[in-house]
């Protein structure tokens, strides 16, 4: 395969980023990984690991270079603290493209105490900040690809399709109406999702102010576990979470079914959220590095989303399949109990991404890894004790339909 030059993966230890980072090093990318490894040191601090058993950053680079032939270089990096290294980084490597997925990315985990608000707000906005200081620093063309969230439009669009980042408004000019295209106004549920609509600020500044070549994936909720890599050796597998605060609500239904756990509905179930598979995560990725902006271009947003689907109908689908018990909890969260979604994903779709939507196949196969690692399951850590107010109760016990535990 031709060699096509440095990329430099932030964030390339954790759940999006591994998978991503063996791709691009199979497409015949260069790959850096820089990480902090600080996504491990959560798992120690909240007691609890990833349900799948993953290596250590060297065993994994060294079994893909063995099953591959390929290296992936690592450097253990803060990115919100190691400005100069990351500069030095940058200015030695020249990268092509910087993948940016080096964030603390759980809202439950975002809300915990104001230890970890502080801890959220420092880590990703001096993260991003330094990351794009350091690219126009080191005098680098770099294309900076980072991975935001469809939480920044918040879930409520009054009916509306939600854009792809720029919405068109109609202006009174001096009593004539002027079109206008702003950013999408900016709308997020929780200090987690506060941090990636800030990022976007940083973002709009940089490329306005330096010509910083920027793409801002805005996704939706990842679900799945494996890639065609990881399965290319055992000491590859990806990492799963599971537990209250990292684990998204379809891999914790599909974990929950496997161990035997209710499954934990948040207040009615009434919310929707954009799904996305992770195969189709990593697909939209290389879609994104091939497809950069031409110099002098606004910051390109795509929704990195292929469907939608509200969460009781999520649990009813697990339910029929595993025959789970699905339980309501007190919703943990401040959001609406009840939403519409509907989001535009053209531009991926244009660029030639075709979906995989939920499908049993998928299910079952995320249900047999979640069955092959049960006995790693901490189920005490599997109901969150986080929650977005400290006057909403915390829910250990749930109901068997909704509203029986909803607050009035
Ligand atoms: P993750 O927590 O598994 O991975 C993030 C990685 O970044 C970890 O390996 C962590 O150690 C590293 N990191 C964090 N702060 C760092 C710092 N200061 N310096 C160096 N490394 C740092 O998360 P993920 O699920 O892979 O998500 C990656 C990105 O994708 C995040 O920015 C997240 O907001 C976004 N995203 C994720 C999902 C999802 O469902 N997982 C959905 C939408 C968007
Ligand atoms: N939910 C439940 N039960 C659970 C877990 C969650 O009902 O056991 C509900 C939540 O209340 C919420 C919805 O499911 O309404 C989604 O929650 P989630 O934990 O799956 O996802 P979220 O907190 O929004 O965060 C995840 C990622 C984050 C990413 C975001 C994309 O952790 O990094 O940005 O998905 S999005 O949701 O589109 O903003």
């Amino acid at each position: 395969m031709q060699e096509k030059g440095n990329i430099i993966v932030l964030g390339g230890d954790g759940f999006c980023g591994w998978p991503t980072s063996l791709r691009l090093s199979n497409d015949g990318y260069n790959v850096t990984i820089v990480d902090n490894l600080s996504r491990r040191k959560i798992d120690v601090e909240l007691g609890c690991q990833s349900l799948t058993p993953i290596e250590t950053i060297e065993h994994r680079l060294a079994a893909w270079k063995e099953v591959s032939g390929k290296t992936i270089n690592f450097r253990n990096l803060d990115l919100a603290n190691d400005y100069f290294e990351l500069r030095e980084l940058i200015a030695e490597l020249k990268p092509q493209t910087i993948v940016h997925f080096g964030e603390q990315r759980a809202a439950p985990y975002s809300m915990k105490t104001p230890k970890h608000k502080r801890y959220t707000v420092n880590n990703n906005i001096n993260g991003t900040h330094n990351v794009l200081c350091a690219i126009v620093d080191a005098g680098v063309d770099v294309h900076l690809v980072h991975l935001g969230t469809m939480g920044v439009y918040g879930y409520g669009t009054a009916g509306m399709t939600i854009p792809e980042g720029y919405l068109n408004v109609k202006v009174d000019v001096r009593g004539t109406d002027q079109n206008l295209e702003v950013l999408y106004p900016p709308h997020p549920g929780s200090i987690y999702h506060m941090t990636k609509t800030l990022d976007a600020m940083l973002f709009y500044y940089y490329n306005k102010n330096d010509g910083v070549r920027i793409t801002d994936l805005h996704q939706g909720v990842v679900w799945g576990t494996n890639t065609e890599e990881t399965l290319m050796h055992p000491a590859l597998i990806n990492r799963f979470d599971y537990e209250g605060d990292y684990g998204t609500v379809l891999n914790r239904f599909l974990v929950e079914a496997a161990v035997g756990h209710p499954l934990t509905v948040y207040g009615t179930g009434g919310q929707t959220r954009a799904f996305i598979h992770l195969r189709d995560s990593v697909c939209c990725l290389e879609l994104a590095i091939t497809n950069p902006p031409a110099a002098g271009e606004r910051v390109k947003i795509f929704n990195q989303v292929t469907e939608t689907h509200r969460v009781r109908e999520l649990a009813d689908l697990v339910s029929r399949l595993t025959g789970a018990e699905v339980r309501y909890y007190i919703n943990p969260r401040n959001e609406s109990a009840e939403n519409e979604l509907l989001v535009r994903n053209d531009q991926f779709l244009a660029l030639g991404l075709n979906p995989i939507t939920l499908n049993e196949g998928l299910l079952s196969e995320v249900i047999d890894v979640a069955a092959k690692y049960r006995d790693r399951c901490n189920l005490e850590k599997i109901i969150t004790n986080s929650r977005w107010r400290s006057d909403i109760p915390l829910d250990r016990e749930g109901a068997t339909a909704p509203g029986v535990r909803q607050l009035v």
